[in-house]
């Protein structure tokens, strides 16, 4: 798919591997690791990625925070932390979107031009995987639209096909709409 001057693409797959100037972090609000892909990246970076993380303090929920990459192939790591889903009414899906337009955002103020971005909430936190499909490609071409030349290359390394094929419809949805 091709939106602006950006190729976005959507693969199964792990984000550790992804030799973009980015990848997008699904952490939680402290920083320090976890499990699922906050864990993965972790171990892939190194023990200097913890105690860089432990000098920025946190990250609020729908926020994003930017670190080197040490042993990854991607130059930096943006730490974001989606919402917990809890049924829908606490502002979840405002906050999802910002997760993507927040790691954009930053990447592009970094002059970053490619970026790789998880399934953010769709683990432990819960998020419905369709919902959180159309939220994410939303936000994402809602910024390639602002600014069409920002980025050369976005994205979406999902875990299984399942949810590949979820990311796939959502982003076709959306590049659509943005014709
Ligand atoms: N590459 C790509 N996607 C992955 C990988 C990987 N290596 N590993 C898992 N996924 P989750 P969340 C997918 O639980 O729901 C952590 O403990 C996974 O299949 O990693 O935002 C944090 O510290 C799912 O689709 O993140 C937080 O406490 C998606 O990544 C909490 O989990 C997100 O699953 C954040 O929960």
């Amino acid at each position: 798919m091709i939106v602006g001057a950006t190729r976005w693409e959507v693969v199964t797959g792990d984000i550790t591997r992804s030799a973009t100037d980015a990848i997008v972090n699904a952490a939680n609000n402290s920083l320090l690791g976890g499990g699922g892909v906050d864990g993965a990246i972790h171990r892939a970076a190194g023990p200097e990625l913890l105690a860089e993380c432990r000098t920025i303090g946190g990250c609020p929920t729908g926020e994003a925070r930017i670190t080197r990459g040490y042993d990854l192939p991607a130059r930096y790591v943006i730490h974001t932390v989606g919402p917990v889903w809890n049924g829908g009414g606490r502002g979840e899906r405002d906050l999802l979107a910002g997760c993507y337009a927040h790691s954009l955002d930053l990447a592009r103020r970094h002059a970053l031009r490619s970026i790789a971005f998880p399934a953010i909430s769709t683990g432990v936190y819960a998020f419905p995987k369709d919902q959180a499909a159309g939220i994410a490609a939303a936000a994402v071409a809602s910024a390639l639209r602002r600014d069409p030349e920002a980025f050369d290359f976005v994205r979406f390394v999902c875990f299984d096909d399942s949810t590949t094929v979820l990311f796939e419809a959502a982003v076709r949805d959306a590049a659509c709409d943005d014709q």
